[in-house]
């Protein structure tokens, strides 16, 4: 039996250099909500930043309020993060450069796993090589089936039930389904408003925005308890003080 573990799930921040007060705010809020609630990790699903492009000064007090969260936080790239261009270098680049061993942002595009909590917890996720239809989110999903580690997965982009549609991003559950088996929770980001269900045993979630300028406010507190007892629950960031 793993011990039961409380992770802090949200996305879709939008971090802008000229809202900088809601941004830092907005990290604040997540911050103490993670210490009040007791959360042991922070995923972050994508849409960090609302574009790629932001002043250095920007991005280095984003990664001072990152920095000062205890807990390590996981954290992807959202089509917001991405460069449309050339290789130029993008804020979250920027910012993964700057963060503390403890905190990770997954972008291979390959998809890559992080191992958090002394290896009681998997994270798998990958970065967005491009914003398209052709761009599967969970391409490579890596789980791992191991009674001491509770596997999880982190996504952004559309989840739909068939490709036919040609949505950007898409996330197509029953393409997956032999690797979800054994991933407890997925991750999502890309919908400013929650939203939850379950495939098969996998606990599947938007977080909803944590945005106060663009988005809801919303966040997730993930239990993942054995056997079989996971759980999210829907919270709100209060107005910043
Ligand atoms: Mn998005």
């Amino acid at each position: 039996m793993r011990p039961p573990t409380r992770l802090l799930h949200a996305s879709d921040l939008h971090l802008h250099w000229q809202q900088c007060d809601p941004a830092l705010d907005c990290l604040r809020g997540l911050r103490d909500a993670a210490a009040r609630l007791g959360a042991q990790a922070v995923l972050i699903a994508g849409d960090v930043f609302d574009t790629a492009d932001q002043p250095a000064d920007f991005v280095e007090a984003v990664a001072k309020e990152v920095e000062l969260f205890p807990q390590p936080m996981v954290l992807i790239p959202g089509n917001y993060d991405i460069r449309y261009s050339a290789d130029e270098s993008d804020a979250l680049g920027v910012l993964a450069e700057l963060l503390p061993g403890r905190h990770r942002v997954l972008a291979d595009g390959e998809g890559e796993s992080a191992l958090l909590l002394d290896g009681a917890l998997h994270i798998w996720g990958r970065g967005m090589p491009e914003h398209s239809p052709h761009n599967d989110p969970l391409r490579g999903v890596v789980s791992v089936e191991d009674t001491a580690r509770w596997s999880v997965a982190i996504a952004h982009g559309e989840l739909t039930r068939s490709r036919r549609g040609m949505r950007s991003s898409p996330i197509v559950l029953d393409d997956h389904a032999q690797a979800l088996r054994s991933v407890h929770y997925l991750a999502l980001g890309h919908h400013d408003d929650s939203h939850i269900e379950r495939f098969g045993t996998t606990v599947v979630c938007y977080s909803g925005s944590a945005s106060s300028v663009l988005g809801s406010r919303e966040f997730a507190v993930v239990d993942l308890v054995d056997p079989g007892g996971d759980t999210v629950e829907i919270h709100r960031l209060g107005p910043p003080t």
